[in-house]
C-alpha cells in the first residue's frame, strides 16, 4: 500500500506531502495520525529547520474523511481531542517554521490544516471553502480562530455561513494566503521559500512564530513585554552577534547551523 503521507527531506527541509489523492487527500483517521507524528519528528530532529505541507494529486485536501461511517454513537469531539486539535496545535507551537502549498482544493478540515502553517502559497487554480455547514458541521481544526483574524469578522462569518468556494487570488486579496502562484511553478517556489526560511536565524524565526502566536490574545501591554523577553534571549544568540559583526563587515551574515 501506498504512504499516506510522504516525507522526504533535502537540506534542511523536511517535505511532507499528504497521499491518497484518490480522495483528495481527506484526512482519515490514519493519516492525521501520520501528519501528527511527523511534525513530533521535526520537533526533535535539530537539523530540519523548515517544513514544506503538500498534497498529492489535484488536491490539497478535501477535509474528513466523509467515507467513514457516521451516525449517533459517532463522536466527533473525540476524534477532534485525539487528532485534530493535537495537530493544529503542534503545528502552531512548533519553533519552525511551516510553509504550506495548497495545490487544490482545500475544504474543510483541509482548509483549515492550511492555515495552521505560517507561510501558505496557493495554486491560481487552487479553491478554498470551508465546507462545514454543507453537511451541517461548524469549522473545527482552528478555523473559527485563524478565520477571523486573517480576514476579518465579516469575511470569515460569511466564509463559515454560506460554504461558498473562492479562488487562490480572492484568498490573496483577502489576506488569506500570502501568494497565488502559477500551479506549474508552485512546488519549487514553495520549496524556495522553505530553504530561505532554513538558512535564516532559527532562533529569530522562532522568536517571530511565538510572538505572533500570543498577538492574537495579548493586550497591547503583554505583547510590548513578550516582545522585549524574546528581544532579550535573541540578544545573547551567537546569531545577533554574527548578524551585527556581518553587516559591519559589510559581508552576508552566516547564521548557526
Ligand atoms: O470527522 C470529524 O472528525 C469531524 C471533522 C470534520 C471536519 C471537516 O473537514 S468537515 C468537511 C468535510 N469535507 C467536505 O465536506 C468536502 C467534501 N468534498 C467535496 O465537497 C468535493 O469533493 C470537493 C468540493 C472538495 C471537490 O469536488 P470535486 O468535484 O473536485 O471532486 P469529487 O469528485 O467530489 O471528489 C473526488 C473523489 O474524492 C470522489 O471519489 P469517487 O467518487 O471518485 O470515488 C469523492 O467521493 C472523494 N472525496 C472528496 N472529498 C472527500 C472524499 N472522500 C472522502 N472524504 C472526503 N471529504
Amino acid at each position: 500500500m501506498d504512504e499516506l503521507l510522504v516525507a522526504s527531506t533535502e537540506g534542511a527541509v523536511r517535505t511532507l506531502i499528504l497521499n491518497r489523492p484518490e480522495r483528495l487527500n481527506a484526512l482519515s483517521p490514519e493519516l492525521m495520525a501520520a501528519l501528527n507524528a511527523a511534525f513530533g519528528e521535526v520537533e526533535r530532529d535539530d537539523n530540519i529547520r523548515a517544513v514544506l505541507l503538500s498534497g498529492a494529486g489535484r488536491g490539497f485536501s478535501a477535509g474528513a474523511d466523509l467515507g467513514l461511517e457516521v451516525g449517533g454513537e459517532w463522536d466527533l469531539g473525540a476524534m477532534i481531542d485525539a487528532l485534530y486539535n493535537p495537530l493544529v496545535r503542534r503545528m502552531r507551537a512548533l519553533p519552525k517554521p511551516i510553509v504550506c502549498a495548497v495545490n487544490g482544493v482545500a475544504a474543510g478540515a483541509g482548509m483549515n490544516l492550511a492555515l495552521a502553517a505560517d507561510i501558505v502559497v496557493a495554486g491560481r487554480d487552487a479553491l478554498f471553502t470551508q465546507a462545514f455547514i454543507r453537511i451541517g458541521l461548524s469549522p473545527d481544526a482552528g478555523g473559527t480562530y485563524f478565520l477571523p483574524r486573517l480576514v476579518g469578522d465579516a469575511r470569515a462569518r460569511a466564509l463559515a455561513m454560506l460554504g461558498e468556494t473562492i479562488t487562490a487570488e480572492t484568498a490573496e486579496a483577502y489576506g488569506l494566503i500570502w501568494k497565488a502562484i502559477d500551479p506549474d511553478l508552485l512546488m519549487t517556489e514553495a520549496l524556495t521559500i522553505a530553504t530561505n526560511l532554513a538558512a535564516k536565524p532559527a532562533q529569530a524565526l522562532a522568536g517571530i512564530k511565538a510572538a505572533f502566536n500570543a498577538s492574537a490574545g495579548n493586550s497591547f501591554d503583554a505583547q510590548l513585554d513578550l516582545e522585549r523577553d524574546i528581544q532579550r534571549r535573541l540578544g545573547q544568540s551567537a546569531d545577533f552577534a554574527e548578524g551585527v559583526s556581518a553587516f559591519k563587515e559589510k559581508r552576508p551574515p552566516v547564521f548557526g547551523r
